[in-house]
């Protein structure tokens, strides 16, 4: 969804840049802290920092630190620097639970921990290598209240993946670049820019191997990649508040930083087996008529449609739980629900944060009640302006907001009085405010409000220290500060809420900015589940935080429909799946704003169909690109739907060891091949699950398509035909509008459904084949997980089945507790003399034979 405010906020970007001074005007170099009082333990080392000097480059320098150093597990090491007082903000364990550590002795990890002591620095190296992986030596730390920076030098070959969100290179440009976290509403996802969501972490990949740094801050900051007057390179972290908190993960293999990163952020929710069917949505879809012919037309052209999707359209005057009585009678709505059930489809709505604030709608009346809306300091409501016009903003801190949102999500989403949707979309949840301070004078607030509840903070200090409130120092400038990050909006409260604001639990937004989308999103999950107790909740949102995954599925939001933004929806699946621990992802397919085009809108159906979350979206001024519009799309549609069906089973398998470990369910080649330097930069090409690679034309309106196919040996998905390579670039003409090149690896085991079908429900009774694409030495693995699809908890109905092939003996072996009659066809050996078993084999137990 695009704000009215597009054309204004395109505007703010062009002033408002001309005035951002970012960079100190004197040069001061400051001399950093002396580390003393150093403690050390078998798992553990704790020292305070004490300023050295004078420095004063935007603040007061804060001279008492503390360092607490945690070997928290063979794999991961924890670095936090904060203030003696414990006064810096922290980010809430209730909105990210971090880990704690498993005390594993210092020689025993793989990251070891060195410093020196004055001026204090601290490197990181990896223990069976003895290379260094991080060393902030180069410059002085900072620590003032409202400017923290630290810096790490790099060696040339590395290769830095992930601070998401970006529209930018998946791998990350090495100099004269600049990230920057603010999450902001962001028409035409810019270049260059923050977007939606913040993500502060990388993977830097070697040749030597792979690691994570997570950096678990939520405050405003840039990331500077540079290289320095001595020639290197270096990567420099520029924050406005919070404590600098470390995680160092030491992979080395690329997906084991992927899991270790979970690890620490949380996995990822389980996904309903049917949200990887394709969705269809617009916004302008002006009533209920409407949505029922696009259901029918989907129908007549044979496409499968698993769900709509319901923009505000549907509501009333814009306001969150409520129909539009002449455009979306809530009867016809619950209609439409029903005939969606009933074929086995599904429905989904959106929300927005912004309340109307009008006496009488029971849902803001309801919250006011309950005391959930951020509030000015002298207690009157904090106003914004968004799509319902003046309104208030939840405030997720509040006591009673999850209490307040469950009961209004229980009332309105209602399984037999209500709309009995199937999950929930929440947007503008950056939060987007039209009219930022204007509404409603708010330049002179800001006097802090007594916290209302405490949080238990007892494992977030070291050995003998007693926690200080970590919500925040005082006396800040909380509207602008004196270092301003580079937001496309400008200053901090641009087109958001007024950072001077203070939450229920006595934190400030200007801290907690980056949480609002994260903390809805995790509320609307909770409310579902609480309605829906037994079924896997399903939401989207557009605004993210390190560890949104956990509840909560992403798009990218409104891109355009342009060559370009279907080639960058590669690169961004890629950061969220493989590096963000975000699997469920992608992009409006064919573009959110603009118009169009055909070729273009037939290739990115068929890019779709091989990404996680697979929904065609446009908007309210962009003509109707239903798939049966045009005849190539809808070609295009039906063949890649066809074949992302019946490989369902295989992406749900890898989502429910996403789900289970961390693995990322899409991956650069680079996963797959780390030792091969020709795949670091690639970017258009990526890993489905960890049998298939795609490689789709990005050329605009191009039929040809030139790929990288590592040394290695393939299989044509499409005619089985048996490809080897050396490491090679491989050019294909002639690729049709509806054709997308995808290999299978050798050595891989690929279950797939006999057939497709119209639903996912209907894809759940057809049969299997099995297809075995030997490896270089003549063998080949894979698995298969099935369960309900649905359950929260699926107890022991689940079979988590592993395929073998020998080279004569095809094995299926593993637990077999999910009930079915759906049996294994067939099994096709891959290669020169490609061969088939006919079965049927059931699935209740194991089986084997030989070719
Ligand atoms: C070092 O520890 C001693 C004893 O706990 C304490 O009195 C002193 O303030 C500490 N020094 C610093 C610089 O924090
Ligand atoms: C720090 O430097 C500033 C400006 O150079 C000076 O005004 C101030 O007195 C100095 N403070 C200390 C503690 O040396
Ligand atoms: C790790 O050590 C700390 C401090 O001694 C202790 O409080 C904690 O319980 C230990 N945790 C584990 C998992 O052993
Ligand atoms: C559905 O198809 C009918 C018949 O082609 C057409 O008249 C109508 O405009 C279509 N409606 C939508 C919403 O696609
Ligand atoms: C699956 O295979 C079984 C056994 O061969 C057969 O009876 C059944 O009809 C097949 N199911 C479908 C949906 O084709
Ligand atoms: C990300 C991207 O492709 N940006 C483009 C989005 O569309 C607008 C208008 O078509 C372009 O100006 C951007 O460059």
């Amino acid at each position: 969804m695009v704000s009215l405010g597009l054309l204004a906020s395109l505007l703010a970007i062009c002033i408002t840049s001309s005035l951002a001074k970012r960079t100190p005007t004197t040069d001061v170099r400051c001399p950093g802290y002396e580390a003393t009082n150093v403690s050390q333990g078998d798992s553990y080392l704790v020292a305070d920092l004490v300023f050295a000097g004078n420095c004063s480059l935007y603040n007061k320098d804060i001279t008492n630190l503390r360092l607490l150093v945690e070997y928290q597990s063979g794999s991961r090491l924890h670095v936090l620097i904060g203030d003696s007082d414990y006064n810096v903000y922290q980010v809430q364990e209730q909105v990210l639970p971090r880990p704690r550590t498993q005390n594993v002795t210092a020689s025993s990890a793989e990251l070891k921990f060195s410093y020196t002591k004055s001026p204090f620095s601290f490197q990181v190296t990896r223990a069976s290598t003895g290379e260094t992986l991080f060393d902030t030596s180069s410059e002085p730390l900072i620590f003032e209240s409202q400017f923290v920076q630290v810096q790490t030098t790099l060696p040339q070959d590395a290769n830095l993946y992930g601070l998401g969100e970006h529209s930018d290179d998946f791998r990350l440009a090495a100099s004269n670049y600049e990230r920057s976290f603010w999450n902001a509403e962001s028409p035409y996802i810019p270049r260059g820019r923050n977007l939606y969501g913040s993500h502060p972490v990388y993977f830097d990949h070697r040749l030597s191997g792979t690691h994570g740094v997570f950096l678990a801050s939520a405050s405003g900051m840039d990331i500077n990649f540079g290289v320095n007057s001595a020639g290197q390179r270096y990567l420099q972290y520029t924050t406005i508040g919070g404590v600098l908190d470390f995680y160092f993960l030491a992979g080395p293999e690329p997906a084991s930083v992927s899991k270790q990163y979970a690890e620490v952020v949380g996995l990822p929710a389980m996904m309903p087996y049917w949200i990887f069917g394709f969705h269809q949505c617009k916004y302008g879809w002006g009533d209920v008529g409407h949505v029922k012919q696009v259901m029918a037309n989907y129908s007549a052209a044979g496409i499968p449609l698993e769900t709509l999707w319901g923009d505000i359209d549907y509501m009333d005057r814009h306001e969150d739980f409520t129909t539009s009585p002449e455009r979306y009678p809530h009867a016809e709505v619950r209609d439409l629900v029903a005939s969606l059930h009933k074929n086995g489809q599904h429905y989904i709505v959106i929300l927005d944060p912004g309340i109307h604030h009008q006496a009488g709608y029971a849902t803001y009346d309801r919250g006011a009640e309950k005391d959930v809306f951020l509030k000015n300091a002298d207690g009157s409501p904090y106003l914004g302006r968004q799509w319902a016009g003046e309104v208030v903003w939840p405030d997720w801190f509040a006591p009673s907001a999850q209490d307040w949102w469950t009961s209004e999500i229980k009332l309105f989403f209602d399984t037999s009085t209500g709309i009995d949707v199937d999950g929930l979309w929440v947007d503008m949840d950056e939060a987007s405010n039209m009219c930022d301070l204007q509404c409603s004078g708010q330049a002179k607030a800001g006097a802090p409000r007594r916290a209302r509840h405490s949080i238990n903070w007892m494992s977030r200090y070291g050995p003998g220290q007693t926690p200080g409130p970590m919500k925040g120092l005082p006396n800040r400038n909380l509207l602008s500060p004196p270092y301003r990050i580079n937001n496309h909006n400008g200053d901090l409260w641009g087109g958001t809420l007024a950072t001077n604001i203070a939450n229920a639990d006595g934190s400030y937004q200007y801290d907690t900015h980056n949480l609002y989308g994260h903390m809805m999103a995790a509320a609307t999950h909770d409310a579902l589940l609480a309605a829906r107790p037994t079924k896997r909740p399903f939401v989207l949102t557009r605004s993210t935080f390190a560890g949104s995954g956990r509840k909560a599925a992403h798009w990218f939001g409104d891109n355009a429909s342009t060559w370009d933004d279907y080639r960058v929806s590669i690169a961004q699946m890629l950061a969220f799946a493989a590096i963000h621990a975000m699997p469920m992802v992608g992009s409006d397919v064919c573009g959110f704003n603009g118009d169009a085009e055909e070729k273009m809108c037939a290739r990115w159906a068929t890019l779709g169909a091989f990404q996680p979350f697979y929904r065609n979206h446009a908007d309210i001024t962009a003509p109707s690109q239903e798939f049966y519009r045009w005849g190539l799309v809808r070609d295009a549609a039906k063949k890649a739907i066809d074949a992302r069906y019946r490989l369902l089973d295989y992406v749900y398998t890898a989502m429910h060891a996403a789900s289970a470990t961390g693995t990322p369910i899409a991956s650069p080649l680079w996963f797959a091949y780390p030792r091969d330097a020709n795949t670091f930069g690639i970017q258009t090409q990526w890993l489905w699950g960890d049998a298939l690679i795609v490689s789709p034309v990005v050329d605009t309106d191009s039929q040809s398509v030139t790929f990288y196919l590592p040394n290695d040996v393939f299989y044509d998905f499409w005619t089985g035909e048996k490809v080897a390579s050396q490491g090679a670039q491989v050019t294909v003409d002639n690729v049709a509008w509806t054709d997308i090149p995808v290999h299978i690896r050798g050595g891989s085991i690929v279950p797939l459904r006999a057939q497709s079908a119209s639903t996912t429900a209907e894809v759940r009774s057809q049969n299997f084949t099995i297809v075995v694409a030997p490896g270089l030495d003549g063998t080949a693995k894979g698995g298969l997980y099935l369960d309900d699809g649905e359950s929260l908890d699926v107890g022991s109905a689940k079979s988590d089945i592993s395929f073998s092939w020998d080279g004569k003996t095809f094995q299926a072996a593993g637990t077999f507790g999910y009930a079915t009659d759906v049996v294994v066809e067939s099994v096709t050996v891959l290669g020169d003399s490609e061969q088939t078993k006919k079965g049927p084999w059931g699935l209740g137990q194991g089986f084997r034979f030989r070719f």
